[in-house]
């Protein structure tokens, strides 16, 4: 059975929860410790489909400004971005463009492939502290062409969806390119 690897950033200002969200995703636990990640985490998650299993080289940035030259050495060859704001707290909502256009001009990714991405509003569980409306999440992320989610790596909602999210965008990505070369 074939191995796809592809390699995925998890981007968004400090303190929105990306730590936090990988880490439930791979170990089911949430820690509500703070610590701050250095510099750069690698990780990898390993999804099986029947047809073939794909493996997520995870890259967690530190969100810290300090790191912006060591971020931008870590986009280039990107396949998927996960962008993620902190439903609670706006002003990281309102960075995300800024953040995204960092990631596409920086990404670079292999000849053929584009970058696709998802845009996650997490720590949805702290409801009487939401910051946006879920529209307004709707609609950054249509106009980013990224598929929204609301998550939480507190309750575990939408975690795993993102995972997969990303594994199947990458996936058809790179069928799509496989179909055109035969063309
Ligand atoms: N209530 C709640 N707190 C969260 C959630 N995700 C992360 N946190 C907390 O937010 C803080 C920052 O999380 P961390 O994963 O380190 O953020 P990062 O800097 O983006 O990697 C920590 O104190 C976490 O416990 C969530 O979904 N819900
Ligand atoms: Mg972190």
């Amino acid at each position: 059975m074939p191995t796809e690897v592809f390699k995925i950033i998890l981007a968004g200002p400090r303190n929105v929860g990306k730590t936090s969200l990988l880490r439930r995703y791979l170990s089911g636990r949430f820690e509500p410790q703070y610590t701050a990640t250095i510099g750069v985490d690698m990780n990898v998650a390993s999804l099986d489909f029947p047809d073939g299993k794909v493996v997520l080289d995870v890259i967690d940035l530190a969100g810290q400004q300090s790191f912006i030259s060591l971020r931008n050495r870590f986009y280039q060859g990107t396949h998927h971005l996960i962008l993620v704001f902190d439903m609670t707290d706006r002003p990281t909502f309102e960075e995300v463009p800024k953040w995204y256009d960092a990631i596409t001009q920086g990404a670079c990714p292999s000849p053929g492939m584009h970058l696709t991405g998802s845009l996650v509003g997490n720590k949805a569980d702290m409801v009487q502290k939401l910051a946006l409306t879920s529209q307004e999440g709707q609609d950054l992320a249509e106009l980013l062409s990224m598929q929204y989610f609301e998550a939480s790596a507190k309750t575990g909602q939408n975690v795993s969806e993102i995972f997969l999210h990303a594994a199947i965008s990458c996936r058809m990505t790179l069928q799509s390119l496989r179909q055109s070369k035969q063309v």
